[in-house]
This record gives C-alpha cells, structure tokens and sequence, in this order.
C-alpha cells in the first residue's frame, strides 16, 4: 500500500495540524532506539533506563500495527517480530498479487481524475461514450488468496510482498464463511480467489469487551484483530477470533470459461458459495462513480464492518488487459478513500464520566481532530486499568480511533517524549458528580459511584436510558433536556417524567410551546408499550434487551419477575448466576418497587402474556446434546436452536453424560468419542424424529 493512502490525503485542515505525521513519529522513534541500541550494546553506555527504553519502544510497536506501512525492514520490532513469525511456510504466487493505486482525493474529483486517466490511456475521443466501471468497497482487513483445486480448497496464503506470501490454510479453514469447497457442477480444474479477511464491527467489540474483562490486552481495531488472528502460528487461537471474508479478485485459473467482466467474475464467485459483498455496482462514467461513493459514504457508519474507501475497476477484462499496469498497480483500478478513522492528537485532559450503573469512565479530553468523517474532542479510555495498561497521560499524543457509531476511543500512547512532572491518574476517591464514595468490586475491573439515583449523574442516564428508541421509545427526550430536567429539581424518578404537564414545560428555557406540546404526546404515547420495552427500560444491570424479551416471555408479567427467587429466575433462558441476583437484588429495594407502582398508576400498560410452558415439561428437558459435522440442511444454529426450544442443551465436548451425538459430514474425533463412550449417534433425520416423537408423547 502506498503510504500517502494514510498521510497525504485531502482532510479538511484540523486544529491538531501541529502534532507530527504518524510517518514523522515512526521516524524520530525509530531513530531513537537505533542511538540508544548502539549506546547499549556496541558502546557499552546505556543513555537511558531500560524502562524508558522499553516505553519508546512499545510507542513504535502500537504506531506500526495502526500503521503497517510505516514499518521498515530496518525497524528495531522486526528484530522481535521475524521471530514470531518463524514456522510459516512461504507461498510463492503463481500470479502475484499486485498492491492498488490510492487515489488521494477524498472528494469527487478523485472519481473525476481516475475516469480522465482511464480514457487518456484508452486514447478515447471526448465524444466516445462513459466507459463502463465495477464499484466495489474497499474493506479494511488482511489480503488474502485461496486457492481451490478440483473445487477444493488446498492452499490459502497471505499476499506478502505481493511475490511472497505465508502459508495460512490452517488458520484460514476455520473461517466457516470460507467454503473447504466450492459449490456447483462444473468446477474449474484451478480456482484462486483473492480476498480480504476481516473482522466485524461488533464481533471485534464484542472480543475487546472480553479482553477488557479479562484484564486482558485489547486489540487496536479490526483490521489488528484479524490479521494477528490469521498469522497465529495456533490455529485454535485464530479459530477463536470471530473473522469474516469477502472475495473482490482473481489470481491463477485453469479450465475456466471464465466470465469477460468484472461484475461477471463476483458474480461467478458468489455462486461457487464465495462470500461477495452485496454493496456494488456497475456505475457508467465518473458521474456513476461519484454518486457511488457519495451513497456508500453516507451509509459508512451503518455498514457492519470497517471499509477505508471504495475501489473502481474498469469493468471489461479486455479493456483491463489493454490498459495492463505500471510497476505493481493496475492501471484500470483505483481506490478511492474516506476520511481517516484514526488520527493522532493530543490528551489535553483525563476527565470523569458517571454512567447510568454509577461507572466511572476515564474520558480523555483531546486537542480536537477530524477522525472519521466528525470531529472528535474526547475519546474513551475505558477503565482505569485500560488507561494504566495503555501508560496514557495528560499531554501524550494518542491514536483515536472512531468507526461506525462507536464511541470514540483512545488506542495507544505514540509520543516518544512527555514532560516528566505529569503525574499519573488516579481514579478519585468521591464521586465528582454526587460527592458519594467510589467503590470497586472484587473481582471487578470498574469503579462505581455508591450514589444511586441520589447522584445527577445517574438520574439522567437513567432517563436516558428509560427514554431511549428501544426503550419507552419517548420522542424529543434528548440529553439537554434531560439535563434541565434534573438540574432544575424538575425530575426526580422516572414516574415524575409522566406528571410534568404543559406548564411546566413551557415554563424551560428555549422550550416553545409547540415543542411542550409535542413532548406532552410523546409521553402520552409512550404509555402504551410492551413488557420487555418496559422491563429494558427500567435499567436493571445486566438486563439488556434480549434478557428483557426472555424474562417477559417467561413469566408473562411484571409481578412474576418482581417475585421470583433467584431460583426461578436461573430457570430463564441464557439467565445466569449474575444477571439473576441482579435482578432479585434490584426488585428487592423497596424505592424500585415503588417505581413500578407509580409508572403503572401514570398509566403506563402493556398487554400481558400467559407465562411460557413450564421448562420441566418440555420434550427434551434434561437431556444434552453435542453436534459435530456439517449437516445436510439445518445450520449448526438453527440445529441448537430447535434441540434448546424443545428444553434440551446443546455442549461442546462428548462425554458420558451426553444423551445423543448429531453427527453430520466430516465430524471428527467427537464422533469416536461418543462411540468409545457408546453414546447414541443421530444424523439429521434421527434429531428430527426424535423431536416428532417427543413431541407427540408430550400432547
Ligand atoms: O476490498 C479491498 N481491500 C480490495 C483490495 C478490493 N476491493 N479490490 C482490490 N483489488 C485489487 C486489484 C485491483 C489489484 C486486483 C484490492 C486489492 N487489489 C489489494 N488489496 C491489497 C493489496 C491489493
């Protein structure tokens, strides 16, 4: 990748313009442990403390994993690197895989500028018509090729220098999306597909957030994830990391008719079972192009994964190969980029956030900067011990980070030097917010203010939180006027939100009464709701919407839930030990009962439900089940599925307690076990006639 894909594309100016390019830091860095290396080891005089040493260090490390064509060969990490890496193979590329030109310009022009270029090298006549293009996305993770044989897939490689690659077949088959063989009847004698592995959004949060509670290191973003996950020497590790991939290109191909597009050829792949992304087009000219990228641009916050442009490629394989490339970029594609999702700035100061549960959140105030299409002033720092394992302090320059809707994120400390007076966070002793004591949990990483709803903080999160769209759905409620609300003495507990009238509400500042009048409706219409909305809305630790679906399903009503022991509550689905005390902990205070009292007496009402069937009483209650293989027609999910909807568990290993093994194709060392173990084996048939007959026992 060229570099200036990252440093010379067209931001809009930031106030941060000050701090040095990542490509400066790396430099200055770099150069830096080269004169303290030498002092080390060549003269025998250490300049500095080992500590300091290994603090400059790490600062390159995180600059080049959010960076990788920062890294040089030379680098001080590759030292430690190319040992890590010892034990892939390498794969030389029949074809190689060739890098692609970046186009810099963020706005249409870059569009503009690619289609002259294009027709200038097709010699075409200003009056000959728009040539014809495949827009695609540009997903941010790690370039791959797969290789299939007989439709097999025998050899997956990374793309290296673009020669050579590493072996990665292990690793890459434990990516279900990726098919071990293509579908169809007519398969090329040699298929290569090249692609990206990636990382979702939510399944590379969904990682950190393990991590964090772990007290574990967090990945960077998604791109880190997935590519560390596809270059673990372990594959069971990679097997763990929840990856993706989508296929955008060719390599090698023996006994195809292949198609004579580009659109042709992704079209092809997704029909061999490839994964191809849905968002693309044929776009005619560069009018076609811009309105491409403008449309996936506004949709780039929505998408579920990271993407850092969209690539156009002339859409004809014979205007492709007539354009042919220069040194190792085609001439007929171009990727065309967004704005940055990372940039470098600097920690002004560490403030305190009190969340809806009282959490406190180190919140990191920034010298702004453009990340991401908005301009970001602070970035989360998590928890204490993310912030002490990330060494950030006041004055450091730090990578942000800000993808999607998520919050924005402080990923790493780069600076080489900070002033040495700064004194290390401390988390505070009282709640900045309620003056109520800190306190934090064995066993916890998070520090809590011990204020309850006493704390302002934690009231308006709360009717934040009641408020919100999934919840009691109440329009207009936002964070200005919820501050008003309580600041103002106005609101309380959520059942005062229901008492406020017109006028009160006209009587705030810069409320119109036509905009009382409309937050008037809102309440009134929020009253009619569901109890999961409800019980959601409530706030209760760990009750998040999909437990609040399982409990109302459950139990049918409210008084049910607010009476059941903790017991009862551990019979709910997915409803362990934590969730259920904290619920019981929850409807045990007195004030929250009375919460729910006061909201029914305001009118709040859903329509109640007969409770589910009693668990004891399903078919296969009591029994569990191990699935291993692939079978015919049900998904691994959708077998879980029907096996926990009939009141059985699905395990992951055989052991004597497993009642039945469903065995489809290719399962491997649990289908000996259980017949070591003599444990009844099903194949997908047996499951569902097992189903039937329990079933009609039971009626
Ligand atoms: O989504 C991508 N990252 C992507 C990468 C894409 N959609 N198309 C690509 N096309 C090519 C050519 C034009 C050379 C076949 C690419 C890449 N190359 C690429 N990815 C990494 C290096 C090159």
């Amino acid at each position: 990748m060229a570099q200036s894909d990252l440093f010379g594309e067209a931001a809009p100016p930031s106030p941060g313009a000050e701090v040095p390019t990542p490509a400066q830091q790396a430099a200055t860095l770099r150069s830096q442990l080269h004169e303290h290396a030498h002092r080390y080891y060549v003269l025998d005089e250490p300049s500095i403390p080992d500590a300091e040493y290994d603090r400059l260090f790490l600062a390159l490390q995180t600059l080049e994993e959010t960076y990788p064509e920062l890294r040089t060969p030379d680098s001080p990490t590759q030292r430690v690197l190319g040992k890590v890496l010892d034990g892939f193979t390498p794969v030389r590329h029949v074809v190689p895989m060739l890098s692609i030109r970046t186009e810099t310009d963020t706005e249409a022009t870059g569009a503009q500028a690619f289609d002259a270029r294009v027709r200038r090298e097709l010699e075409l006549t200003e009056d000959a018509p728009a040539i014809e293009y495949a827009a695609e996305l540009k997903f941010d993770g790690l370039a791959i090729n797969l290789r299939y044989e007989q439709g097999v897939l025998v050899q997956a490689a990374t793309r290296g220098d673009g020669e050579t690659g590493e072996d990665v077949t292990q690793n890459i088959r434990t990516i279900g999306q990726i098919p071990l063989r293509l579908k169809g009847g007519d398969l090329p004698a040699v298929l290569e597909v090249r692609g990206e592995v990636y990382m979702r959004r939510d399944d590379f949060e969904a990682l950190n957030e393990r991590q964090r509670e772990h007290g574990d290191k967090t990945f960077v973003n998604p791109r880190n994830a997935a590519a560390g996950a596809v270059r673990q020497l372990d594959p069971t590790i990679a097997a763990r990391r929840p990856l993706s991939f989508f296929a955008y290109g060719l390599g090698e191909t023996q006994g195809w008719a292949m198609p004579t597009t580009h659109s042709g050829v992704l079209d092809a792949l997704a029909a061999f079972g490839l994964p191809v992304s849905a968002e693309r087009t044929v776009a005619r000219g560069a009018d076609g192009l811009v309105a491409f990228h403008r449309a996936i641009g506004a949709r780039r916050d929505s998408l579920p994964f990271d993407i850092d442009g969209v690539v156009y490629k002339v859409n004809s394989l014979a205007l492709q190969a007539r354009l042919g490339f220069v040194t190792r970029e085609p001439r007929w594609a171009v990727a065309h980029k967004y704005p940055a999702q990372e940039q470098l700035t600097q920690v002004e100061g560490i403030d305190i956030q009190v969340g809806r549960t009282g959490k406190l959140t180190p919140v990191a105030r920034l010298k702004p900067v453009f990340v991401g299409g908005v301009t970001v002033t602070n970035a989360t720092l998590h928890n204490l011990f993310e912030l002490r394992r990330k060494r950030v302090r006041v004055g450091d320059t730090v990578i942000v980070r800000r993808a999607g809707d998520v919050i924005p994120e402080v990923v790493g400390v780069v600076a080489g030097e900070r002033p040495a007076y700064v004194p290390n966070f401390r988390m505070p002793g009282h709640c900045p917010v309620c003056g109520s004591d800190v306190v934090r949990e064995r066993g916890e990483v998070d520090h809590r203010c011990s204020g309850g709803l006493f704390c302002a903080a934690q009231r308006k999160q709360a009717l934040l939180h009641f408020a919100q769209r999934r919840a009691m759905d109440i329009e207009g409620l936002g964070d200005k006027l919820v501050d008003q609300l309580v600041d103002g003495g106005l609101v309380r507990t959520l059942p005062e939100l229901y008492k406020l009238g017109l006028m009160k509400l006209a009587a705030l500042d810069r409320m119109a009464e036509k905009s009382a009048q409309n937050l008037v409706d809102a309440l009134e219409k929020s009253k009619h709701t569901t109890l999961p909305r409800f019980l959601f809305g409530l706030g209760i630790r760990h009750v998040g919407e999909a437990t609040a679906k399982d409990l109302a399903r459950h139990f049918g009503g409210i008084d049910r839930i607010m009476d059941a022991s903790v017991e009862q509550l551990l019979a709910v689905r997915d409803v362990g030990p934590v969730v259920a005390h904290s619920i019981r902990t929850f409807f045990d205070q007195a004030h929250n009962r009375e919460v729910v009292e006061q909201l029914r007496a305001c009118g709040v009402t859903w329509p109640e439900h007969e409770p589910a069937a009693d668990p004891a009483s399903l078919p296969f209650t009591g029994l569990t089940f191990v699935l291993t293989g692939t079978l015919p027609t049900l998904s691994r999910d959708e077998a879980k599925a029907l096996i926990e909807a009939a009141g059985g568990k699905v395990a992951g290993s055989v052991s004597k307690k497993t009642s039945y093994v469903v065995a489809g194709t290719e399962a491997g060392s649990k289908l000996e076990k259980a017949q070591s173990l003599n444990v009844p084996i099903l194949d997908e048939g047996g499951l569902q006639a097992l189903l039937e007959q329990a079933s009609a026992t039971q009626s």
